[in-house]
């Protein structure tokens, strides 16, 4: 199927500055994506995996490119203030020249690949189109996996004719020429220097997340960094739940969930809807709708297991490509946190032999697989008008502070509370692991606007809805006195939902905290768990002192977005050190 007129026309133009040798035009059939892998195992871009994972691929990333560069990202906003603080900005005009100049016969001798994909569901009236052109037959594959990929695009076409252009290449790999660049008043992503997924696949971070959420903004509907979960509890309607986490934190897990035996006997199901983006609608019925806007999974490797996300497991035994992890002689991949210990003769993600002074598999390793595979992918998790969402999560790792679970008094508060949220940094961005800071809604990398614009944008979506979702906070992360999680996580997050979903049904027991309402005691179901009602009860409890210096960070944090942030979400900030002093005294003996 012929492209529409103006993409041949861009196309014409990109090739007189980027001179590739060859174009090849996605179609995304199989017989395509047959010959891109021969092509990219002939010239050792992919290495084939053991028969027993058939279409299965490993691909060793260049040492310096193995996550996302929040650093070299950039919002190309008409104004630095538009870009808020919280965004590197760059001048629209001299990004294009200075980029210019490094895509100019940056494809010489290379393919360049024209690949156009549809971003949700291609029947769904909320569906976008981008066309991503790239010299690397890693991302066009990854790009099949994760986007609904080749002619589709065509036959999804918008009537008004928008679409994203996306224009990638490799260049060097060097991070001195590594740029990120969106340009939302042009509906336009330049990216270079990296073939990295949140770098290079442009559909994903750089469409989905930080040009959708202004295009959100615009037209009225939120682009999130969220999970899509649906679950079902006993004798009970289908329920739909949406959670931000920043990255690594365990939104795939999450999405992903299996009830533990004790709920499964009593009846409890759950289904996954998506496992990182949500574009949330309200729509005709006052209620907030989410579509997940992906086709497939970009998971984190390390920690994955038949134990941690049996799912994610099952999903990656096909069709799927494997980034940085490490290789076992059998022709198998490895990680920390697999099933079985690392056998001898491993290489690790450089595909040497492992020498044991770092892990095998890189922290920030990856897999690539279609949504299709998961055995718990929803039978409706295409619908074109999406899923309504009954509750909104927001979480983070939190060794302290943060209560397992807590419920937003309203939709202000809730805004508040996942709009100030902290998290410590993980390997999913280059820069120090371990380290507490503030990720708004966890879309700190990903607003391409003025957080307070954002935030202020929430409070026009709640008040539009006459049905919202209700809001709560969760943390699977508290430590313990000896430095150990003192929750189990996994499938048995799913008795916090029970309670979060108790309580948006008017039931669940709770009781008042500065942070809201938590669970009673007896009110979240242990059998079958080793935590004890002690145990859970601290997992509950923040110390006063505590709460009264989150709430100075916080509100320390909203004062840096100056004017733009709603005076609304600033007043809960004081709220909250008041609340903690009242709450304090209230305990402590008279
Ligand atoms: C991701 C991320 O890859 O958040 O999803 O970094
Ligand atoms: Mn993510």
């Amino acid at each position: 199927m012929e492209a529409p007129l103006a993409v041949r026309h861009w196309i014409a133009d990109l090739q007189t500055v980027l001179q590739p040798a060859h174009v090849h035009w996605c179609d995304g059939s199989d017989a395509e994506r047959e010959a891109l892998e021969r092509e990219a195992v002939a010239s050792g871009v992919l290495q084939p995996l053991a028969a027993s994972l058939p279409g299965c691929f490993l691909h060793r990333s260049h040492p310096d490119d193995v996550a996302r560069t929040e650093h070299l990202t950039f919002i190309c906003s008409a104004t630095k203030e538009d870009a808020g603080p919280t965004n590197n900005w760059w001048a629209p005009d001299e990004a294009r020249a200075k980029l210019t100049e490094l895509f100019r016969g940056s494809m010489k001798g290379r393919t360049m690949y024209v690949v156009p994909f549809v971003m949700g569901p291609p029947d769904s009236p909320f569906r976008k189109i981008g066309v991503q052109v790239t010299d690397s037959v890693y991302v066009a594959l990854n790009m099949r996996i994760m986007t609904r990929m080749g002619d589709v695009a065509w036959r999804a076409w918008l009537p008004d004719g928008t679409f994203t252009r996306c224009l990638h290449s490799l260049g060097d790999l060097s991070p001195e020429r590594r740029y990120i660049c969106h340009f939302p008043d042009d509906n336009a992503i330049w990216s270079i220097g990296s073939g990295y997924g949140g770098n290079a696949l442009l559909g994903k971070k750089c469409l989905a997340l930080r040009i959708a959420s202004v295009l959100g903004r615009d037209e009225g509907w939120l682009a999130e960094h969220m999970l899509i979960l649906a679950v079902q509890p006993p004798e009970g309607r289908v329920r739909y739940v949406a959670a931000a986490f920043p990255s690594q934190c365990g939104k795939t897990n999450l999405a992903m969930v299996v009830p533990p035996p004790e709920l499964a006997a009593k009846g409890w199901k759950c289904w996954t809807v998506g496992d990182d983006i949500a574009w949330l609608r309200p729509g005709p019925d006052g209620r907030l709708w989410a579509v997940n806007p992906e086709a497939g999974f970009f998971g984190v490797a390390p920690g994955t297991s038949h134990k941690s996300n049996p799912s994610a497991m099952d999903s990656i035994q096909r069709d799927t490509i494997y980034t940085n992890v490490a290789l076992a002689p059998d022709g198998t991949p490895w990680w920390e946190g697999h099933d079985s210990p690392a056998p001898d003769g491993v290489l690790d993600w450089r595909g040497r032999p492992w020498d044991k002074s770092g892990p095998a598999a890189h922290p920030n390793s990856r897999f690539t697989a279609p949504a299709r595979n998961c055995p718990t992918i929803a039978p409706n998790w295409e619908a074109p008008q999406g899923v309504p969402i009954d509750a909104i999560l927001f979480g983070a790792r939190r060794p302290t502070v943060m209560p397992l679970v807590n419920e937003a008094r309203d939709w202000t508060h809730g805004v508040f509370l996942g709009g100030t949220l902290a998290s410590e940094t993980t390997a999913a961005a280059t820069g120090k692991v371990g380290v507490l800071r503030q990720d708004p809604m966890a879309m700190l990398p990903f607003c391409g606007y003025h957080l307070g614009d954002y935030l202020q944008h929430w409070l026009d979506v709640g008040a539009g809805l006459t049905n919202p979702p209700r809001i709560f906070g969760v943390n699977w992360f508290r430590t313990d006195e000896n430095g150990k999680f003192a929750w189990p996580g996994f499938g048995d997050n799913l008795r916090v939902l029970a309670w979060i979903l108790d309580r948006c049904d008017g039931n669940g027991a709770g009781r008042e905290t500065p942070w809201g309402v938590v669970p009673a005691e007896g009110a979240l179901a242990l059998e079958g768990t080793n935590v004890t009602p002690a145990t859970l009860a601290r997992l509950l409890t923040s110390d006063t002192a505590e709460i009264e210096a989150e709430a100075a960070t916080r509100g320390a944090f909203l004062d840096t977005l100056g004017e733009r942030c709603p005076r609304e979400i600033k007043a809960e900030a004081s709220r909250l050190s008041v609340a903690a002093v009242a709450w304090g005294k209230s305990l402590s003996p008279a």
